[in-house]
């Protein structure tokens, strides 16, 4: 358990934007594929955890690797 991962835990403490509602092509603002730093500003806590996401240290997330960090932000209460 990285401290980027603790940075994660506490900004989900913190907001309670509903990660569900998150749409890759909404924060890929300038539609090229990737999301950036930049982008990912508007993501509670993505900024922070972004190195362990960042799978392929390219700078950007993809789709698979945004989805990623969303499947881990968004609040565990699905299915019970
Ligand atoms: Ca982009
Ligand atoms: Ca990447």
């Amino acid at each position: 358990m990285s401290k980027e991962y603790l940075a994660l835990l506490a900004a989900m403490a913190l907001t309670s934007l509903a990660f569900a509602d998150i749409e890759f092509a909404d924060v890929d603002a300038d539609k090229d594929g990737f999301v950036s730093v930049e982008e990912s500003a508007a993501i509670p806590g993505l900024k922070e955890a972004w190195t362990d996401f960042d799978e392929d240290a390219d700078g950007q997330l993809n789709e698979e690797e945004f989805t990623n960090y969303i499947d881990v932000a968004e609040p565990a209460d699905r299915g019970g």
